[in-house]
This record gives structure tokens, C-alpha cells and sequence, in this order.
């Protein structure tokens, strides 16, 4: 593994976006970006309600001062730890109120987030280390019955620039976030056009990328999120999704509660008994899922015995929320309906809480900026007549113009005019709310995750039993797609649950391993040779589902 010291590739995060000057004015006089950094958001609200209650989980309340106390902290110890502001730290903490003062402690000291899922094992997280440069993980102990500190130990051992972990709870072999503290000092004040943390792309091609984001990008995001979902301090927002994935952190999620002076309420797992329990006990006024959740919670809520007539608003994205089912919703659930379609590269897309009920149940929204561009255009770059479908790109004030420091990616994901061509397949309406009709490229929406086909073909082509692979999508009436794997063996025919095992040996999340794998003799070729993979992949996808029907 490469030390990432020496990897010029990790060093050089730049420290800022790169919106052209004339974009950033723009974005600033019409006040989106107002020089806000998420330290100053957290000030700000514990001077004005110390006392109230921001962040729960099972063991914790913080209030906004004790979340401040314990950031301020955090952060003098990180840097009496000798971290230097700059410095990226991979975040890898799944839904406990510790999440809170762990990063915004890294925050306040000028550190920059690197945020993994919990799902995330080894081969990711050295990846996303690697590629950062960072010299620090923050981490919990175990949750939901996985200990994560060795994971941690053998990250490290990976990656020889990180010198520490800092684990919420019992530290084990690592340091104690705790009890971390330090000297009182002065704490740096980043420039809010910094990035102030990076987000993981959810693969299209390839290892996942990372996406700087800026304080004035980010927060004017979830600001107007909080905005747009009517968000106040009487707002009880349930953590239900991994926080740290962009949905729930930002749509408005976590921080746009925070910033409306909300509070927040953590839950350990999505279960449908699990939440309905938590939206009775604290009174829950909204929550986001993706959409098999969402069919979850709607089959468990006519038997459940919590009341949870509290729950105002669903959200449901990160994959598409058919109509039918998105019709229930209201008549099931008592609330109402809100579809999310966004991204952590940036544009998100509301239903506002007062659509009629067929553009909610029929549409994924329409930006939340005036300043959002929108463009929808055919394979040749021409835009579509309206209502029909086309290439999803789009720029605006919260949007990325670059992934950090992939070149070959961002020629391909960005157009010189600096549109982000999200992959995407939508219409737009009249009214301007997009419906989502598919996408162009490769990859897996699972449930909401998205994968990589390349990433996953790349795991079993390290099979010394497999000639060749090819993974594709495939509808699945609950998880909306499911991953199937065609491998070519060569030698001995490996077994299916042995290779399933071997693809998750290798380190990776559990929702990457493929839930089926067909063996075939070979692949189509052409006269001319080997097709491409992207054709090979729709071939195959193709002649699957029509002998399965
Ligand atoms: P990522 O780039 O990993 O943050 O994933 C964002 C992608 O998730 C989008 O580009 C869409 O493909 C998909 N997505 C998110 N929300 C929705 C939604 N409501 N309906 C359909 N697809 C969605
Ligand atoms: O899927 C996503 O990435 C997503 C969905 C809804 C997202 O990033 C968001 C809202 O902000």
C-alpha cells in the first residue's frame, strides 16, 4: 500500500472549490454563500439556547451548550495532538449523538472530515485514506454488534500517514475521544469558501471518489433545505439513515435541524419497531428513508402498537419511490409525503410539503435554488423537448465542479462549462419537477446505495477460479435493483456461497457482495473482437431478464 506521504496524489487537496470568480460574486450577492463556517453555526446557536436539547440517542442528551463544550474540546485535542488544521481525518461513526462533538470538534479546529459509512470496511477505508492524505480516523467503538477498533488497527497498519484513532467509547489499544482535551488556545477560524469535509461518491465507475464540499456550499444547502421542509426549533428530525451519508447529514437531515434549532434524534437502525418506539418516545415530526425502508415502515405501521402520530413528513430517496407506493404513504402513515432526489455532488430536488398530492406521489421534486441550473439534453448534448427524457446535468451554488484530484473522472463527469453530468435520466416538467426515468451508466442503485460495476467485476476477477465477469443490475420488486454477477470460471467451477465469500473477504461493505451470481461458458463477442463492457453489461442484463420471464 502506498504511503500517502509520499502519494502527491493525497497532498494535494485543494483547499478550495473551484467555481469560477464570477459564479462565487454571483452566489454571494444573492446571499446564498454569507461567510458562515459550521463552527459559527454552532456558536451562534448555543449562545442563543444553551439549554436546549439538540441531539439524543439512547444514553445522551446534549443540549446546544453541552454540544458546543464538548466540541471546543475536542478540538484543542486534536490539535494538542499535534493534528494541524488542514489535516483530513476519516470519519467513520455510525447514528450515536457522539457523532456530533466528533465532528464539529473537527470543525472548530480547522480539521477537514473525511466521512466513510459504517458499512465501510478495510479496502474502502484505506482507499478514501490513501486518497485524502489523512493522518487521523475517528471512530466508535462497536455498534450493532461490530467492533470496529480493529478495523481501525488494520487501516492504519495500511496506511503508515495515520498516527492516530480516536474511539468514542472504550479506546481499547487507541486513544480515548472522551477524554480528549488540551491547553486552551485560540481555535483557527477556516475561510468559509474552505472545503471544510469530503463526501464519498457512490461509484459510477471505479473506486468511489471523494467530493470536497465548502462551509458557504454546504451550509447554504441545508440551510434552505430546512427552509424549503419547514423546519423549526419545534422540529423532531429521526436519524434513521447512516448520519453520515449525505441524505440524511444535509437534505435537510441532522445539520439543517441543527441550523433551524431543532433537535435530533439518533436511531441505531432503521427497523420499523425500532424507530415507530423512538418517533412515540420523542415525538418525531420527520424522518427520511429510501424506499424499501419506506415499504417496511408502511407494512409493520397498521400492527404496531407505538403511537406514531407525531411523524409529520416522510421523506423518502435516494432511489426511485414508485407512485403506487408512494400513493400510501399518506393513508398508511398519517403524514406526508416529501421525495428527495439528490446527490452528494450536490443538486437535491424537493416536493414542497404543499404540491398537489400527484406531483408528491408522482415527480421527485425540483431544486431547491433559483440558481440551480438545469439541463436536460440528448446523447448528442442538444436539450430535449420538454417533458421528454434526457441527460440530467447541472451547475449551481452548491453543486461541485471537480472531484478531489481525479482527472480522468472529471473530464468525463464535468463539461468544460462546468456542468456536472450526473448520469442520470429525467424529465422535466412544466413546472420544473424532475421525474427520474432511469440512468445512463453503470452502476447499482441498491436500496439507495449505489455501486460500482467495474469495482465489483475488479473483486472477483481476483478469483483465481474466475476468467472473466461482468455485473449488472436487476429490478427487484423490494430492493428496487438487486447486483448480479456473470463470471466465466476457468480451472474448477468455484461454489456460489464460497466466491460471495471470497468477494467479501476482500474487505469491502456487505451491501457490495452480489446477491447472485450466474455462471456462463463465455461472453459475446464481435467480428471485430471484444465489445465494450458497457455493452457486454446490457447484453447480458438483457437476455437474463427475458428468459426469466
Ligand atoms: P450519489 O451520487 O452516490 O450521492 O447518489 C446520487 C444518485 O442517487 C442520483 O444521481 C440518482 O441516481 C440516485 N437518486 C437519489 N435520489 C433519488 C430519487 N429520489 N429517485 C431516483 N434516484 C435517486
Ligand atoms: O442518494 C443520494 O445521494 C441522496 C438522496 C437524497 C442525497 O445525496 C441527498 C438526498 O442529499
Amino acid at each position: 500500500m502506498a504511503d500517502s506521504r509520499d502519494n502527491p496524489v493525497a497532498q494535494a487537496l485543494p483547499p478550495r472549490q473551484v467555481w469560477p470568480a464570477e459564479f462565487a460574486a454571483r452566489y454571494r450577492d444573492k446571499g446564498y454563500w454569507r461567510g458562515e463556517t459550521f463552527g459559527d453555526l454552532l456558536r451562534a446557536r448555543a449562545a442563543a439556547h444553551p439549554d436546549r436539547v439538540a441531539v439524543i440517542d439512547a444514553q445522551n442528551r446534549l443540549t446546544y451548550g453541552d454540544l458546543l463544550a464538548r466540541a471546543e474540546r475536542a478540538a484543542r485535542g486534536f490539535l494538542d495532538a499535534g493534528l494541524v488544521p488542514g489535516d483530513r481525518v476519516i470519519v467513520q461513526i455510525p447514528n450515536i449523538a457522539g457523532f456530533f462533538p466528533a465532528v464539529f470538534g473537527l470543525f472548530l479546529a480547522g480539521l477537514v472530515p473525511v466521512y466513510a459509512l459504517p458499512a465501510h470496511r478495510q479496502t474502502e477505508l484505506v482507499h478514501f485514506a490513501t486518497r485524502s492524505g489523512a493522518k487521523a480516523l475517528v471512530i466508535a467503538d462497536r455498534h450493532e454488534g461490530f467492533d470496529y477498533r480493529p478495523l481501525a488497527a488494520a487501516v492504519r497498519a495500511g496506511v503508515p500517514a495515520i498516527t492516530q484513532v480516536f474511539v468514542l467509547g472504550d479506546p481499547g489499544e487507541h486513544l480515548s475521544f472522551d477524554t480528549l482535551d488540551g491547553p486552551a488556545r485560540d481555535l483557527p477560524r477556516p475561510d468559509p469558501s474552505s472545503v471544510a469535509f469530503c463526501q464519498i461518491s457512490g461509484g459510477s465507475t471505479g473506486l468511489s471518489k471523494l467530493i470536497p464540499r465548502t462551509h458557504d456550499d454546504y451550509i447554504y444547502s441545508f440551510r434552505e433545505s430546512a427552509r424549503i421542509c419547514g423546519c423549526g426549533p419545534d422540529t423532531v428530525y429521526l436519524t434513521a439513515l447512516p448520519v453520515a451519508h449525505n441524505f440524511p447529514m444535509s437534505s435537510p437531515g441532522a445539520f439543517g435541524v441543527l441550523w433551524a434549532g431543532g433537535r435530533v434524534v439518533m436511531a441505531p437502525n432503521p427497523a420499523a419497531e425500532t424507530c415507530f418506539a423512538l418517533i412515540a418516545k420523542e415525538r418525531v415530526t420527520m424522518c427520511g428513508l429510501v424506499p424499501p425502508l419506506a415499504l417496511l415502515w408502511m407494512q409493520a405501521a397498521p400492527g404496531t402498537k407505538h403511537d406514531i402520530s407525531s411523524l409529520e413528513v416522510l421523506q423518502v430517496g435516494g432511489a426511485k419511490f414508485i407512485p403506487e407506493a408512494a400513493a400510501r404513504v399518506r393513508p398508511v402513515l398519517g403524514c406526508t409525503l416529501q421525495q428527495v432526489f439528490g446527490m452528494a455532488e450536490g443538486l437535491v430536488n424537493y416536493t414542497r410539503l404543499d404540491d398537489p398530492e400527484e406531483v408528491i406521489t408522482g415527480t421527485q421534486g425540483r431544486p431547491i435554488s433559483p440558481d440551480d441550473e438545469v439541463l436536460v439534453l440528448d446523447d448528442d448534448g442538444h436539450p430535449v423537448p420538454e417533458g421528454a427524457p434526457g441527460n440530467l446535468l447541472t451547475r449551481g451554488p452548491y453543486t461541485i465542479r471537480a472531484y478531489h484530484n481525479e482527472p480522468g473522472a472529471n473530464a468525463r463527469s464535468f463539461t468544460p462549462d462546468g456542468f456536472y453530468r450526473t448520469g442520470d435520466i429525467v424529465k422535466r416538467l412544466p413546472s420544473g419537477h424532475l421525474v427520474v426515468q432511469g440512468r445512463a451508466g453503470d452502476h447499482i442503485n441498491r436500496a439507495g446505495e449505489k455501486i460500482s460495476a467495474e469495482e465489483i467485476e475488479d473483486h472477483l476477477l481476483a478469483h483465481p477460479n474466475v476468467f472473466d465477469a461482468a455485473v449488472v443490475s436487476i429490478p427487484d420488486p423490494f430492493l428496487g435493483e438487486r447486483i448480479c454477477a456473470f463470471v466465466i470460471p476457468q480451472g474448477e467451477r468455484p461454489k456460489i456461497p464460497a466466491l460471495k465469500a471470497f468477494v467479501r473477504g476482500r474487505g469491502i461493505a456487505e451491501f457490495k457482495v452480489p446477491d447472485q451470481i450466474v455462471f456462463a461458458e463465455a461472453f459475446e463477442t464481435t467480428a471485430v473482437g471484444k465489445i465494450s463492457r458497457k455493452a457486454l453489461r446490457a447484453s447480458l442484463r438483457e437476455k437474463f431478464l427475458k428468459e426469466a420471464t
